[in-house]
């Protein structure tokens, strides 16, 4: 670690005020270029025990910067992992309000509910497979805090990964009900198609993501509880919205799923 705990703490409540101000703010590493991966998680979990503290609960995790996609849309080349909150969660069809955002953006995924705990090291997809219950599609908004969704890899895990909000639906499958790196993801907005992937684009199958997410956490001595809710990642580039703008995933063999921006 490079930092101390007050500038973690600090740090924490910088970004959590952005969030909840709507606010943006230029990416933490340009006044603490020493900053390492340690303090970058270290400020996301200082965020997190900062909601805990006024009564949020963790509804899953998520991992991002999992597609080339994304990675080359965003210029930064691992993934990171975060966590979802009560508060992020959107109903099928619910309305987000933009007012509360800085500058939205929509990703279409695949989300994962496990019926076991899974712990690493040495999680591998099948491991994934066999602990999953049942995965569905889902949107994630991502909002960064940071000025023109200009970050490094360490800034935005501190950042908690850019989340913001979510919403999962459609039609639930076992795991064993489909080819997942087959399976077709259409993004429309404003029933215009906009975004076209295939569970492939995500690290070569979703379940790949989450086996780096139960991995990642094993070695900070975590395991992603059994009934999280995980989302694997966007599986194409990330598609700015606006107040006004309706958004729907259509995935191969799982329906569809909605959100509106207001
Ligand atoms: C970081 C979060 C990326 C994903 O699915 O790739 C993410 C960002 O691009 O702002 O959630
Ligand atoms: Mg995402």
């Amino acid at each position: 670690m490079a930092l101390d705990k007050a500038t973690i703490d600090q740090l924490a409540k910088h970004l959590e005020d952005c969030e909840l101000r709507a606010k943006d703010t230029p990416k933490i590493t340009d006044q603490h270029p020493d900053m390492d991966w340690a303090d970058a998680y270290a400020i996301q979990d200082a965020i997190l025990q900062r909601k805990l503290g006024r009564g949020a609960r963790v509804v899953g995790l998520k991992a991002g910067l999992t597609s080339h996609a994304k990675m080359r849309q965003m210029g930064v080349n691992t993934p990171v992992f975060g966590f979802l909150v009560d508060a992020f969660s959107v109903f099928e069809g619910g309305a987000v309000k933009t007012s509360e955002l800085i500058h939205p953006k929509v990703e279409p995924e695949v989300a994962f509910v496990l019926k076991r705990a899974l712990k690493g090291p040495g999680c591998h997809i099948g491991a994934v497979l066999a602990a999953t219950d049942f995965v569905l599609p889902g949107i994630e908004v991502i909002d960064s805090r940071y000025r023109d969704f200009k970050f490094d890899s360490k800034s935005v895990v501190a950042d908690n990964t850019s989340a913001a909000r979510f919403v999962v639906g459609g039609r639930a499958l076992r795991p064993d009900a489909l080819d997942m790196r087959t399976v077709g993801l259409v993004l429309e907005k404003n029933g215009v198609p906009l975004a076209f992937g295939a569970g492939a684009s995500v690290l070569g199958h979703p379940a790949a993501a989450v086996a780096a997410l139960a991995n990642h956490m094993g070695a900070r001595g975590k395991e992603i509880p059994a009934g999280s809710l995980i989302l694997s990642g966007g599986a194409t580039e990330a598609v700015a919205v606006a107040a006004g703008d309706a958004v729907t995933l259509h995935a191969q063999g799982m329906g569809s799923v909605s959100l509106r921006f207001i």
